[in-house]
Parts: C-alpha cells; structure tokens; sequence
C-alpha cells in the first residue's frame, strides 16, 4: 500500500502549475490531499483536479504545515521566500525556479541522468532550467556510449517558457497583425528590462537579462547547469538563447564533440535509440524530424537531424525538441516527486 502524500503546489494558477496538476493526475501520484497556492490575487478562485474543485489559497509560510511535498513554480522571489518556510515544517520542495539550482547544498536533477543525486537533499531539489534538461537527456546517452568533449547550442525557445503573460502577448500581437492594429510589446523579451520587441513574426536574440561577460543570465543557466548535472565541471559549453513565435516546445541546434575516434552517425544514432526518454525521429528521406508543434503533450525528448561534421571526426550536430513546459519543467519535477517515493525518501 502506497502512502498517500499531503502536496502542495505553488503558483498552481501559472503555465507551469496548471501542467504539474495535469500530470499529478494523469501519471495518478499518490496524493491524500492537495494544496493549491498563488498569489494573494487568486486566493479565493477555484481549480478541478481530478474532477473535484479546490479552492485556491495564497501561499504563505503557514500554509506549509504537515506538506509533504511542495511543487514551486511561481518565480524565483517567491522561492526564495517561501521555499526555506516549506522546507523547516519538514515538506521537501521540489523547486522549478533557478533561485537554488546553482547552490551546492542543492541537487539539480533530471531522473534520466543523475537521479542518485537527489538523495543528498536538504529539503529542497531544484528542477532544472528548460533548455537544459531537453539538452542533457540527449547528451547523456552519447556521454555514456562515447565521452564528451565540447558542446556547442543554439535554442529556439517557445514563449510560455515566460509564462502566462508571454503566451497572452504572442496572442494579441498575432491578432493586432493580421487586423492592421498597432502591434504593441510590454512583456518581452524579459518581463521589467527597459525596452519591449514584439514577438509575433519576430526573433528576439535574448532571453533573461544579460551578464557582465555579454551572455544571458538564460545562456549561463545552460552553461552551469549542464556542468553541475552531468558532473563534468570540465565541459566546454557554449550557448546562445533566442526567442521565437512558437506556443510551446523549445528546438536546439547541438553541435557536439566526443572523446572516441571514428564514431559513425548509426554508431551515434543506435546509442540514442531506446535511451530513457528519448525517441529518435531521424529519417530525412522521409522528411521526418522533431518539430514543436508535434512534441506538445509529449513526454519525451526528440532528436533528429543527426549528422557528422564535415571537418571534424569527432564533431557532431544534432536537432532536438521538448514540450518544455512538460519535461522541461511540470513533468521533470513530478518524474523527482515519483523517485522519491519508488525509492522510500518520502
Ligand atoms: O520573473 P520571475 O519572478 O522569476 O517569474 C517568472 C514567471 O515565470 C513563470 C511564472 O509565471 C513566473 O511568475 N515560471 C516560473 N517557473 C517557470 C518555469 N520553470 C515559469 N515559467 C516557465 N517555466 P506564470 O504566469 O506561469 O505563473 C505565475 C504563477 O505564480 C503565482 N504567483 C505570482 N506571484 C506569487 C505567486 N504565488 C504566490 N505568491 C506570489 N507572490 C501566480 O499566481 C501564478 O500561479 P497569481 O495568482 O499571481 O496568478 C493568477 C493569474 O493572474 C494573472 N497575473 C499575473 N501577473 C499579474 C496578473 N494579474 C494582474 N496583475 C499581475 N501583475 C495571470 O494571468 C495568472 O494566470
Ligand atoms: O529558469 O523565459 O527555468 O523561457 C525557463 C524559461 C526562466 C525563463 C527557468 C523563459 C525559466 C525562461
């Protein structure tokens, strides 16, 4: 008999916490009683789960007592704030903001790859950054088979990754186009920066704010978080974010370099085949290929367009697509919840 688990989901009202409902329910993760938590705005409204209504209560400090499980995706502040409140009443919090990942107390994790690390938490585990948990799962199973050296990536990353707002403004840009309206932007490409681009027939070369060393605080997620959860501190990886008019699902281009000598594109394609939570979609004479458009709702992560660099013999590209709401947030983050009690830590 499975214990029942009292959990607890903040920022259940958001693009993320209605899709951690959704998967709760779905993947039937053993809950005795569920918490629905946002912000004094919503407070009051109700959700269904599981065909039953609940009530949405604001989330504070007290509303974490006798929580077994704390799901939050309600930004970093809030996460800050409340995350170490949940965690002293004894809940651990599975966090999907980047407020903790990068803290060494803290593990970082993607069940696909290192799932042994989330045993040395502390009461909170963070989720990783989107972009990175599509590009690791892919990674892994080439690390694996035939080491890895450098990695090199390009993202093209759907607009609900900056949450409701986002997805509203790519919407109403869209219609003020095609009805000859003034196009107006006030969210992106980041939420308070001092200047707004449209989105709509647009591709914004920046995603969060930027850093002293001219990357964006997205492209150093990417870059530190690869590290920490592949344990390879070592790794070169580079990365540029970018933004296009896409709903859901987040496409990169990799470009990788293994440690082995002559490795073919079967070779890499057959270690890819049949990884955890990967499907290969890779026939070009059939013009198949991952696309974000069919990868919405889907759990798992897509790679096509393999090929050998032209130049380099241990030089790889590859092509790969998430739901990133799904695997690279809402999905993860219960795929940790559900270890966790496979493997007797909750
Ligand atoms: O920049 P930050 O702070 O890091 O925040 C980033 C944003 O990204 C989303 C999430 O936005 C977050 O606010 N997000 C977080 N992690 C993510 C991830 N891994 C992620 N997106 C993708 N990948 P969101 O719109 O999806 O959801 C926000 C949720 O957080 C709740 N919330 C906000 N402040 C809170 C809070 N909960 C507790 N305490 C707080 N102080 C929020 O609840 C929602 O669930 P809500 O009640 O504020 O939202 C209900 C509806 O209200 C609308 N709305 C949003 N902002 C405003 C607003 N209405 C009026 N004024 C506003 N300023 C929205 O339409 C929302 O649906
Ligand atoms: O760090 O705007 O998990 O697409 C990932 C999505 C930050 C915002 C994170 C976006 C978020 C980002």
């Amino acid at each position: 008999m499975v214990k029942q688990l009292t959990v607890a989901v903040v920022g259940a009202t958001g693009a993320v916490g209605t899709k951690m409902l959704e998967q709760l329910e779905k993947r039937k993760f053993p809950i005795g009683k569920l918490k629905l938590l946002a912000s004094k705005r919503s407070a009051g409204n109700t959700l269904e789960y599981a065909g039953q209504s609940y009530t949405i209560e604001e989330a504070t400090p007290e509303a974490f007592e006798r929580v077994d499980v704390a799901l939050f995706s309600a930004g970093g502040s809030v996460s800050k704030a409340l995350a170490p409140e949940a965690a002293k009443r004894g809940a651990v919090v599975i966090d999907n903001t980047s407020a903790f990942r990068m803290d060494p107390e803290v593990p970082l994790v993607v069940p696909e790859v290192n799932r042994a690390d989330i045993k040395t938490h502390n009461g909170i585990i963070a989720n990783p950054n989107c972009s990175t948990i599509q590009m690791v799962v892919a990674l892994e199973p080439i690390r694996q088979t035939f080491g890895l050296k450098n990695v090199i990536v390009s993202t093209y990353q759907a607009v609900s990754g900056s949450g409701v707002s986002a997805i509203e403004e790519l919407h109403t840009q869209s219609l003020a186009w095609d009805e000859g309206k003034n196009v107006e932007a006030a969210i992106l490409p980041v939420k308070g920066d001092k200047k707004h681009f449209p989105i709509a027939r647009n591709v914004l070369p920046q995603i969060d704010v930027f850093t002293d060393n001219g990357f964006t605080y997205e492209e150093m997620k990417m870059i530190n978080e690869t590290k920490k959860i592949m344990h390879m501190n070592e790794l070169p990886v580079a990365a540029t974010c970018v933004r296009v008019p896409v709903v859901a699902g987040h496409s990169e281009s990799v470009f990788i370099e293994v440690e082995q000598a002559g490795v073919t594109v079967e070779q890499l394609r057959e270690a890819l085949t049949g990884a955890p939570g990967v499907i290969v979609q890779d026939d070009i004479a059939n013009q198949q290929y991952p696309m974000p458009l069919f990868a919405e709702g889907q759990d798992e992560t897509f790679v096509g367009r393999i090929r050998k660099d032209l130049s380099n013999d241990k030089g790889f590209h590859l092509w790969v697509v998430a739901d990133n709401l799904l695997k690279g947030a809402a999905l993860n983050s219960i795929q940790i919840a559900e270890v966790m009690v496979e493997d007797g830590l909750l």
